[in-house]
C-alpha cells in the first residue's frame, strides 16, 4: 500500500494535517447514523484528583483482541471490530498504508460535551506514535497548542473530515475539543491508532 502525500505534513509544516470532506456527505451521514446505533456508548468515569467524575462525553473502546490500553486511569479491553468502524479503518489503512489495530469511539451529545486538554502518549503507543481522527456530525473546533508554548491552532473538525495527527503530535503537541455554546446537534469522533503488542518489534 503507498502512503497519501495529501495526507502527510511538510518537515516545516506542524506534523498535523487536516482533510475536510474527506468522506463524502452522502457517505457520512450513513456512517454517523450506523455508529450511533451500533456502538455500545458507556459515559466513562475519570479520577481527578481522588475524586471520581463522569466525563462529559459517552465513548466505546474497539479493536484487535489483546490490544490492552490504559487511559483514563484503567486498563481497557477492547471490545470487537463492528462493520463500519473497520470500514473507515480499511480506507485509511489504504490511503496512507499505516496499520491501526484500535480505535477509540466518543460521542458529544452537544456543545455541553468536551475533552480537556492532554495528549495520546501513552506508552501503549509507542515512541512517534500516529493518531488518525475522523470526524462525523455537528462540527465542532478543536485546538492544539505546542508544548513549549510557541504556537496555538485553532481547527474546525467538520462532517466527513480526516485529521491526521503524525509523529510529533502528541509528544510535542497537546490537543482539546472545547465546550462550544450553540451546538444542538450529537458529533462522533473515532480516534484510530496501533496499540503495540508483545510480538512487535521495538
Ligand atoms: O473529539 C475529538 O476530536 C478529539 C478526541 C480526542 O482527543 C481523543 O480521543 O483523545
Amino acid at each position: 500500500m503507498a502512503a497519501t502525500p495529501a495526507l502527510r505534513p511538510t518537515s516545516s509544516a506542524p506534523p498535523f494535517t487536516l482533510t475536510p470532506r474527506w468522506l463524502d456527505p452522502v457517505e457520512a451521514d450513513a456512517f454517523f447514523v450506523q455508529l450511533l446505533l451500533q456502538i455500545p456508548w458507556e459515559q466513562p468515569i475519570l479520577r481527578i484528583c481522588g475524586r471520581q467524575v463522569q466525563a462529559p462525553r459517552l465513548t466505546s473502546w474497539h479493536g484487535d483482541s489483546g490490544c490492552l490500553y490504559r487511559y483514563s486511569g484503567r486498563l481497557h479491553a477492547p471490545r470487537p471490530w463492528i462493520h463500519p468502524l473497520e470500514a473507515i479503518r480499511n480506507r485509511i489503512e489504504q490511503e496512507t498504508g499505516i496499520r491501526f489495530n484500535t480505535v477509540l469511539a466518543n460521542l458529544y451529545r452537544d456543545g455541553r460535551d468536551a475533552i480537556g486538554w492532554h495528549a495520546d502518549n501513552e506508552r501503549e503507543l509507542g515512541p512517534a506514535a500516529i493518531v488518525t481522527s475522523v470526524s462525523l456530525g455537528a462540527s465542532r473546533r478543536f485546538k492544539l497548542h505546542r508544548n513549549d508554548g510557541r504556537q496555538t491552532v485553532d481547527l474546525v473538525l467538520e462532517h466527513g473530515s480526516l485529521l491526521w495527527m503524525g509523529p510529533g503530535t502528541q509528544d510535542g503537541w497537546r490537543h482539546s475539543l472545547p465546550r462550544m455554546a450553540g451546538v444542538h446537534g450529537p458529533r462522533i469522533n473515532l480516534t484510530y491508532r496501533h496499540v503495540r503488542q508483545a510480538a512487535d518489534p521495538g
